[in-house]
């Protein structure tokens, strides 16, 4: 299976970013994390997106906050689908970070989830790899389908 890579901008990241690493590991997709930032580290982070695709991933989530230009410096060096989750870490409580990682200029598209939405972060890269991976299919919509029944017993409980 392809590995989903996961970039955060600063290790101050980290909190948000493990829920994203804790449900890829809970379905089993091989994953690896680093920290590398678009302004502070600039060369490493344009290396991981462009070499991204031969060296075995199939998809890249990148997290950052502020004035988050991250996700859009990655897609900006691979074809590989890019998933943005602006985090909340300033004064602006992450509206600072949506609207730079959502309002990319046509051309170089980055897939935006809600601000600290780590978990649909892993959920949508699951979801772009299981468009050719049965067993991930499956894997997600068993998942899906106990959410539901969690749902529906919750609401039995409710009015017992
Ligand atoms: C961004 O600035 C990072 O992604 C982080 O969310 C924010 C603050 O970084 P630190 O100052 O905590 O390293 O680059």
């Amino acid at each position: 299976m392809k590995k989903v890579g996961i970039i955060m901008g600063s290790a101050s990241d980290l909190p948000i970013v493990q829920k994203a690493i804790d449900t890829l590991d809970a379905l089993g997709i091989p994953n690896e994390t680093h920290i590398y930032s678009a302004h502070r580290t600039p060369d490493e982070a344009a290396d991981f997106a462009a070499n991204a695709k031969k060296n075995g991933f199939g998809v890249i989530i990148a997290a950052a906050g502020m004035a988050a230009h991250l996700a859009g410096a990655l897609a900006a060096r691979t074809t590989l689908p890019v998933i943005g989750i602006p985090c909340k870490s300033s004064v602006l409580d992450g509206m600072d970070a949506l609207l730079s990682t959502v309002q990319m200029p046509s051309g170089i598209p980055v897939a935006t989830v809600a601000i600290n939405g780590a978990t649909n972060a892993a959920l949508l890269s699951a979801e772009i790899l299981a468009v050719s991976d049965e067993e991930l299919a499956k894997k997600l919509s068993d998942k899906r389908h106990a959410e539901a029944q969690a749902v529906l017993e919750k609401d039995a409980e409710l009015n017992k």
